[in-house]
């Protein structure tokens, strides 16, 4: 074995770098091993043993990245990102395009060979720099360090730069010559708190009238709930939006709008947060007669359908009129009674019954209870279910499938923080992210949040398309969290689309259904998860309650 370099300028200007996003307050690390990498990865080993960062090691690059979006979603700070060279920075791009088009903070550092040996065919080199094209927001091509003494003070000032304004992805390629590291001491530092950049901010100020709607897309969050009630508007909020609640809700915004015709007599929509869930709203936006305005959200493209929003703006502020505010009354009532009868009739429960002197309805309100009990589980009662078991200081991941859809149409309000993966609603990294979501919501001790659960709510393909996600870092903290699995057999969120009655029956099996048969139970035995298996009504609220460890739950669902 060789004898180790006394120095290295790799390693005094990496550690210089994440020494200084630390004093800015970037305390997660998300790594994966190589070796062009090494002088990142040693420098965060050290920050971790001395409690400044807290580091998690993943082999896939792919789970590393949906891992590192879903601590920023939760923690609401940048998520830092190590990887090596060649296609290991490339398996990031699907966390980096998701981090995009949602507007959720991630830095990529990305070791590279230096300038003399790129372009001539050495061992894991491509071209590094602008990888990730339009998907990241800045780039930075940093050339390999020499061990000028003025390197540290440039490495520091480089972090700062990189989180200025930061609001999606940057990537930060760092180019490193031999010898790639020598032991280096920590800078004396302290883990700093985060503060974001003031955005500068175009406030929109809104008059309270009958005719208004607002709409709360993924990551709305609560100011949409707020100007709802500001405005005296019923509240048209996506199951992700993060402003299910509230007494504007109108939870069966689809129905209430085609079959009550109330979209009909709708003038102006406000829209915050990224709708993706129905056909209904961009309808109604591309109405004629209907003006909308946009609050902006930080993902990379502003929801436009149609190219018909008449505003755009960072927030909105609404004029105190309680006169304005009366007149809405009666408008935004029917929306939300409306909707209440037509949840109402689609709760098979019979209540009541059971408060009743007659013991023959009683005895057959206990058969049918019972019935219900051991009746199989649908998409609807499985989705629902996952949803009343969450509470405010839970979190609820959801993945791309029929089941966000149905949790969609019939979930009650309830404040409950929500999480999807809507900026591209890929079936990748829903694992990582749920996972991601779970460690930054319970890393605070003592906190109610760290006495919650996460529960991801997926389909089966989504769930062996990031199966690897299921695998920790060696003597890492280990969150509570439960994935729950609607088994179907396949994707069949396709037998919704018109194909499917028009294609020939196994061929659209054959490649859009894609059916699968993996034994979940071995797959979640194999990376440690406890397994539990779920059939029937009555089983399924006992196996969602909360409980510490990592939970796989599988759900048979009839295709
Ligand atoms: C990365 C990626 N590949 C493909 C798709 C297209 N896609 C959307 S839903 C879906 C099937 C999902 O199946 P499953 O997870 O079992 O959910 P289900 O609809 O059956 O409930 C596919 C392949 C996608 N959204 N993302
Ligand atoms: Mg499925």
């Amino acid at each position: 074995m060789s004898s180790a370099p006394l120095s290295s300028p790799a390693s005094a200007a990496a550690t210089a770098l994440l020494g200084e996003f630390v004093r800015a307050g970037v305390t997660d690390v998300v790594l994966s091993p190589g070796s062009r990498s090494q002088a990142l990865a040693l420098a965060a080993a050290q920050f971790e043993r001395a409690g400044l960062i807290d580091l998690r090691v993943r082999v896939d690059e792919r789970s590393a990245g949906f891992l590192a979006l879903g601590l920023a979603v939760e923690a609401g700070r940048p998520t830092l990102l190590i990887t090596t060279s060649g296609t290991a920075v490339a398996e990031l791009h699907p966390a980096v395009l998701e981090a995009a088009h949602s507007g959720v903070p991630l830095i990529v550092l990305s070791g590279d060979r230096p300038d003399e040996l790129r372009g001539i065919g050495s061992n894991q080199t491509t071209v590094q720099p602008g990888i990730f094209g339009d998907a990241a927001e800045s780039s930075w091509d940093v050339p390999a360090p020499v061990g000028d003494p003025s390197e540290e003070q440039a490495a520091r000032e480089l972090a700062d730069e990189v989180l200025t304004g930061i609001r999606g992805v940057r990537h930060v390629n760092l180019a490193f010559r031999e010898p790639l590291s020598a032991p280096q001491l920590l800078p004396d530092i302290e883990r700093g708190e985060w503060r974001a950049s003031p955005a500068a901010l175009e406030v929109l100020e809104l008059q309270p009238r009958p005719g208004t709607v607002v709409v709360a897309g993924t990551g709305a969050g609560e100011a949409a709930e707020a100007a709802a009630r500001a405005l005296g508007a019923p509240l048209l909020a996506e199951v992700a939006s993060g402003a299910r609640f509230g007494p504007n809700l109108v939870a069966a915004y689809r129905e209430v709008m085609t079959a009550g015709n109330f979209g009909d007599r709708v003038e102006r929509v406000v829209v915050f947060g990224h709708p993706t869930l129905s056909r209904e709203i961009p309808a109604l936006i591309q109405r004629d007669g209907v003006e909308t305005i946009v609050v902006r959200s930080p993902g990379r493209d502003d929801y436009n359908p149609g190219h018909r929003v008449a505003r755009f703006a960072d927030a909105v502020s609404v004029v105190e009129d309680s006169a304005a505010l009366e007149a809405s009354r009666g408008w935004v009532g029917r929306w939300v009674q409306t909707s209440r009868a037509i949840l109402e009739e689609l709760d098979d429960a019979a209540p009541g019954a059971a408060l009743t002197d007659d013991y023959r309805e009683r005895a057959a309100f206990a058969l049918t209870q019972l019935e219900a009990l051991r009746a199989p589980i649908t998409r609807r009662s499985l989705a629902l279910a996952v949803w009343n078991a969450s509470w405010p200081h839970d979190r609820l991941v959801l993945g791309s499938s029929r089941l966000i859809r149905e949790l969609d149409r019939v979930a009650p309000g309830k404040k409950i923080p929500v999480h999807s993966n809507r900026g591209l609603a890929g079936i990748d990294g829903t694992i990582a992210t749920g996972i991601g979501v779970a460690l930054a919501q319970q890393s605070g001790e003592g906190s109610r949040e760290a006495s919650g659960i996460t529960r991801v709510l997926l389909g089966d393909l989504a769930m062996l398309h990031d199966a690897g996600s299921l695998a920790f870092g060696a003597g890492e903290r280990r969150p509570s969290i439960q994935l729950i699995v609607g088994n179907d057999g396949g994707g069949t969120i396709f037998d919704g689309l018109e194909v499917a009655g028009t294609a020939d029956a196994a061929v659209f099996d054959r490649v859009m259904l894609t059916p699968q048969r993996v034994d979940f139970e071995k797959l979640a035995a194999a990376y440690g998860w406890e397994y539990r298996r779920v059939e029937t009504r009555g089983e399924l609220d006992p196996a969602l309650t909360p409980s510490p460890g990592q939970v796989l739950i599988e759900v048979p669902l009839p295709r």
